[in-house]
């Protein structure tokens, strides 16, 4: 296959809910322009695009697959991406490859939660739209109720572009023909109402068209994709996959309908920050310097190569150039230049603007954007969600733990919304997803590809301690005498509370040499390791003021470790003296459901110790509620969102402030608490 002409090439993202059929569709257009002899099937796993064991076993896709095909000598990119709003990372990244989001939709299912975040994402991020509505064979299928729909959530500018007809055996194209008879709507009336919204976007074909009341369709090709690209019109089309019908001129309407690279939605490279950021556009011209942008990156279990997919936005690359990642000096090699269809892989002799390709063994990261020169700069993308469902992790073998962090190391690369790390406060392995299915399925890939295996729980919640009251001349002495050196220290400190947020403070108020100066950091040394430590529930200690105020030196027997030891006693002493309490982490949370279930969720919220700072109406019947709730009572709200709201909620939340747990919380954390052995005596 050869560079293809910017103008001969389309890129397009099949997005929506899960089960809509985003894959078979994929299959059936493989099918149809003869890239492969049988359609694949995502029901037996044959299905060349949900190619990797984890998206066969579950007959879902759990990762995103780039294909292409060719029609009348154009080049269509596409990208099938996962609709579990679990995934939602990978399918959102893939819009940054893409002109145009193809948002599919079930005949059997309608509209559902991802169907409208990946319209509305796609809508945002200024790309093209079309919805393709699959399963039109579906018993409870109501096109009419559907396409109401389809035009009551998503606007007026959505039009059929083709009808069923005959009970669905074949569909009507309603641009190029005018009469007769579908199973739903009425020709007529949708090819007038499409026409006019094309001719809208063009003065001349406007005033031709209310001259004569008909525009010929050799005219109105060119502005066909202009208005798509606009998003002035969003075709709507219906196929059968599983038959075929409506594959042709899905094909046709991806060609004529959907708008290629130069037409697309406009990138610009961005460099520096605030005032200074400056904005570039690119164009997708081959003649103009190299710069292109990784939107996945896949590996392959067994050869364990890493794959870098890229969207070439401007210039051109062959193989024996060189790759430079934004700001580094260092170029790589990018070897073989190659388009990955499913599994499979072909060569090619450049990377051209316009065109979707893939260097094997590059390393770089999703979102990078590379030149064939060194530069610098970025490229805006869709904005991510955060992942805020969490758990702790620790391997069911001790062996295992390489191979745990090389697959972890894997995973986040992959997935933008998959996240790991150790927590330093709670000592504990942490990952983050969207929600507990996302979870499911990283522990599920580890043990198949890496063969290793963890254990999971809910991370530790990061208590603090600190102190409301204070504690004057308390003492404290450390001696040892067993056999050879002894070891001798004698101090007293005072304690009192430091202000909120401001951390720890020593203060030498020693006057004359009870203690060598030598010794005295040794105290603090000593205090602050007790602090990491924790002393009434094993949690970091905060804001307390420690005042070294007398002691004793023994002139053979003491020594830095001595005052250390001492220093960790005594403040454990003083601090226990001294009123101690924990804090806790409450989080500030935005939780968006439909409209119905807001007493639901404010109730719950309350229960959860929470308070409710306000409520918003959004568009869609939708409402934002925003609260601060304690970090220890939502540990588990994805799920528990998720059954009030049948999928249909949402949240993000983040770190607000440390606050005072109540008392009988308070006493159960101690309770559970068990120090470890005290190692000083
Ligand atoms: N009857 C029929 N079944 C379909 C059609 N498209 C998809 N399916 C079935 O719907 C289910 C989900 O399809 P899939 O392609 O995996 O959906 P995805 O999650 O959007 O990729 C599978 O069992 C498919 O066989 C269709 O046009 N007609
Ligand atoms: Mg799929």
């Amino acid at each position: 296959m050869g560079a293809r002409a910017v103008g001969d090439i389309r890129n397009i993202a099949l997005v929506g809910h899960s089960a809509a059929g985003k894959t078979t569709l994929g299959e059936a257009l493989l099918l149809k322009t003869g890239a492969t002899n049988r359609l694949g099937s995502v029901d037996d796993g044959s299905s060349l695009l949900d190619f990797d064991d984890e998206s066969k076993e579950r007959k879902q896709s759990v990762d995103s697959a780039a294909f292409f095909i060719e029609r009348n000598g154009k080049l269509i990119n596409l990208i099938d991406t996962p609709g579990m709003p679990d995934y939602c990372g990978l399918a959102i990244s893939a819009l940054s490859g893409v002109d145009t989001a193809a948002i599919v939709i079930s005949a059997a299912s309608g509209i559902g939660v991802n169907t409208r975040r990946m319209f509305h994402m796609a809508g945002d991020f200024g790309l093209a739209r079309m919805i393709i509505v699959t399963r039109i064979d579906a018993e409870n299928a109501d096109l009419a109720e559907l396409v109401n729909g389809i035009r009551e959530t998503f606007g007026g500018e959505c039009h059929p572009v083709n009808l069923p007809a005959d009970g669905g055996k074949r569909v009507i194209d309603v641009l190029t023909i005018e009469e007769g008879a579908a199973d739903v709507l009425d020709v007529k009336q949708c090819h007038t109402e499409l026409l006019e919204s094309i001719v809208e976007t063009d003065d001349s074909l406007m005033d031709e068209y209310m001259s004569t009341g008909a525009v010929h369709y050799e005219k109105i090709d060119p502005a066909i994709e202009k208005a798509v690209a606009s998003g002035h019109v969003v075709p709507i089309l219906f196929v059968n996959a599983k038959t075929g019908v409506g594959i042709e001129e899905v094909l046709d309407t991806f060609v004529h309908f959907a708008p290629p690279p130069e037409f697309g939605k406009p990138r610009e490279l961005i460099t520096g920050e605030g005032e200074s950021e400056k904005r570039t556009a690119l164009a997708a011209d081959p003649a103009r310097d190299f710069v292109a942008q990784v939107f996945k990156i896949t590996s392959d279990p067994k050869s364990n190569i890493k794959y870098c997919l890229a969207r070439v936005l401007q210039g051109c690359l062959k193989p024996d150039g060189q790759v430079f990642p934004s700001g580094d000096r260092k170029g790589q090699r990018p070897g073989h230049i190659l388009k990955l269809r499913g599994n499979q892989q072909s060569e090619i002799p450049e990377a051209s603007a316009g065109d979707i390709v893939a260097f094997a063994k590059l390393d770089l990261a999703i979102g990078t954007t590379i030149f064939a020169k060194s530069n610098e700069g970025r490229i805006a993308r869709p904005k991510l969600p955060t992942p805020m469902f969490a758990l702790a992790i620790e391997p069911k073998s001790r062996g295992d733990i390489e191979k745990i962090s090389g697959a972890l190391h894997r995973f986040a690369e992959e997935d933008p919304c998959f996240q790991y790390h150790r927590d330093n406060e709670t000592n504990e392995l942490v990952i983050n997803g969207l929600g507990d299915m996302h979870l499911t399925v990283i522990r599920s890939k580890m043990k198949r590809y890496y063969k290793a295996e963890v254990d999971t729980k809910p991370p530790k919640i990061p208590y603090r301690e600190t102190i409301v009251g204070k504690a004057t001349y308390v003492e404290y002495t450390h001696k040892k005498q067993s056999g050879g050196a002894g070891q001798f220290a004698k101090v007293a400190i005072d304690i009192e509370p430091n202000e909120r947020g401001k951390g720890y403070e020593f203060v030498d108020k020693i006057f004359g040499g009870a203690i060598d100066l030598s010794f005295r950091p040794s105290v603090d040394k000593g205090v602050r390791d007790q602090m990491k430590r924790g002393v009434i529930a094993g949690c970091q200690v905060v804001d307390v003021k420690v005042s070294l105020v007398d002691g004793k030196t023994h002139p053979v027997d003491s020594k830095d470790i001595a005052f250390q030891i001492a220093g960790r006693q005594v403040f454990k002493k003083a601090f226990t003296s001294a009123k101690p309490i924990l804090l806790e982490p409450i989080v500030s949370m935005e939780v968006t459901v439909p409209a119905g279930n807001v007493g639901d969720i404010t109730r719950d919220l309350s229960g959860k110790r929470g308070q409710i700072i306000n409520q918003d109406m959004l568009p869609g019947n939708q409402m934002v509620i925003k609260a601060t709730v304690p970090l220890s009572e939502v540990t588990t709200y994805s799920s528990q969102l998720k059954s009030v709201t049948g999928g249909q909620g949402s949240y993000s939340m983040e770190l607000s402030h440390y606050d005072v747990v109540p008392p009988n919380v308070q006493q159960q954390i101690m309770a559970a608490y068990k120090p470890h052995g005290d190692d000083d005596e």
